[in-house]
């Protein structure tokens, strides 16, 4: 568990990678947001945000997509409106999963990957996977409501060996 860091409001998280070599399939990396209610912060989450998904209320939005990893500069962008969500929410965990293809693709085997998470200028968190190479899909970092109804967040790195689909189920659970 990192420490707590109190009052964050509107949250960037940017993801980069590297494309797979000339004639290997595509990598495909997604960051995906998972909104929790107050009553069962690790329960089922409220609603998902990524590639396919996207906020109800327009607080948590996917500014860029890539499925490739081609180009320059960040490759997946998303925006945390946090001070914005609802009272009855209060967990978001934000992580990345890495598409599957006919052969299991982990961390490992995506070159450059980092993701960095932003307030403004603030560097929050820089990550880039390397603790979890074996993993297919792992958590990020955390917001969670404090008592007063502001948002603090911690690093939580946590990989897991699942597809996009079952990580959106696993994300939000208790660490074991
Ligand atoms: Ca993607």
């Amino acid at each position: 568990m990192g420490s707590l860091n109190k009052g964050v409001g509107k949250v960037e998280v940017s993801l980069k990678w590297d494309p797979s070599p000339a004639g290997a399939p595509d990598h495909d990396l997604d960051l995906i947001a998972a909104v929790y209610p107050v009553a069962e912060p690790q329960g089922t989450p409220v609603y998902l945000v990524h590639f396919d998904s996207r906020s109800p209320d327009g607080t948590i939005t996917l500014n860029r997509d890539s499925r490739n990893g081609q180009g320059f500069g960040v490759d997946e962008s998303m925006t945390l409106e946090l001070q914005r969500l609802a009272p009855a929410y209060g967990r978001v965990v934000v992580g990345v999963a890495v598409q599957q293809r006919e052969s299991r693709i982990a961390f490992g085997d995506v070159a450059n990957t980092r993701v960095t998470v932003k307030e403004g200028y603030d560097e929050l968190e820089s990550h880039d996977f390397t603790d979890v190479a074996g993993a297919t899909a792992a958590t990020v970092v955390e917001f969670t409501r404090d008592a007063t109804g502001g948002w603090e967040y911690r690093r939580a790195i946590r990989g897991f060996d699942a597809d996009p689909q079952s990580f959106t189920t696993l994300m939000g659970g208790p660490r074991p």
